[in-house]
């Protein structure tokens, strides 16, 4: 199996780049920011209780996030791999993940981390909440209170891969099409 996972501050570009590249490699997409959304949409008690962190720019507790991927992976048992997207966050998730992996034989594969300047972030979040109606998106303050929480407890996720040696920084910046072809070039050394 090749399983990805795509890194980054929120903002970076995971999702957007994350539908480009299960189109081009045919894996099986994991969001856990789509998977909560979706929770929240049908009004479920798991939504509910992730809507007050959502809202607040905090991460949602891990026993909470773990057990949704469980079930992902439970509903998708013919996948040749996976695309992590916002998963894991914290190093829990991390360990947790490598857990459920090995029950299935398989581990990560890479581990790719989109790199963009903080103010550059701040901007497209600013921009993508003029249309996308998500509650995170609509204020400044909790969106730099999102960068502060990936700093604290999600970039120590990226030095728990880069000891696996599974790390690789991407030029974040550019344009779509740009980034794209960088994530490409990394996927295409390791795919087979
Ligand atoms: P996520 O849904 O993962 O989303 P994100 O980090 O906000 O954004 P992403 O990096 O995907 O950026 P996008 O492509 O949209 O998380 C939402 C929340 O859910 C978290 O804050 C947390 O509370 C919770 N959560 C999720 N997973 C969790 C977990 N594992 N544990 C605990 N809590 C969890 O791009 C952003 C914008 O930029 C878009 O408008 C896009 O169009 C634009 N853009 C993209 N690339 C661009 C480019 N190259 N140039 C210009 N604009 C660009």
């Amino acid at each position: 199996m090749f399983n990805l996972v795509l890194f980054g501050p929120p903002g970076s570009g995971k999702g957007t780049q994350s539908d480009k590249i299960v189109e081009e490699y045919g894996l099986v997409h994991l969001s856990t920011g789509n998977l909560l959304r979706q929770e929240i949409k049908d009004k479920t008690p798991l939504g509910l209780e992730a809507k007050a962190f959502i809202d607040k720019g905090q991460l949602v507790p891990d026993e909470v996030v773990i057990g949704m991927v469980d079930s992902y992976f439970d509903a998708h048992k013919d996948a040749r791999g996976f695309l992590f997207d916002g998963f894991p966050r914290t190093i829990p998730q991390a360990k947790a993940l490598d857990n459920l992996l090995e029950l299935k034989k398989t581990a990560i594969t890479q581990v790719l981390m989109l790199e963009v300047d903080e103010e550059e972030l701040i901007k497209r979040l600013v921009h993508r909440g003029k249309t996308s109606g998500r509650s995170d998106d609509a204020d400044e303050n909790v969106q730099r209170k999102r960068q502060e929480v990936y700093r604290k407890e999600t970039l120590p996720v990226a030095e728990y891969y880069s000891r696996e040696k599974k790390l690789k920084q991407i030029n974040g910046m550019g344009t779509i099409g740009e980034i794209f072809e960088r994530l490409s070039a990394s996927i295409e050394k390791k795919i087979k």
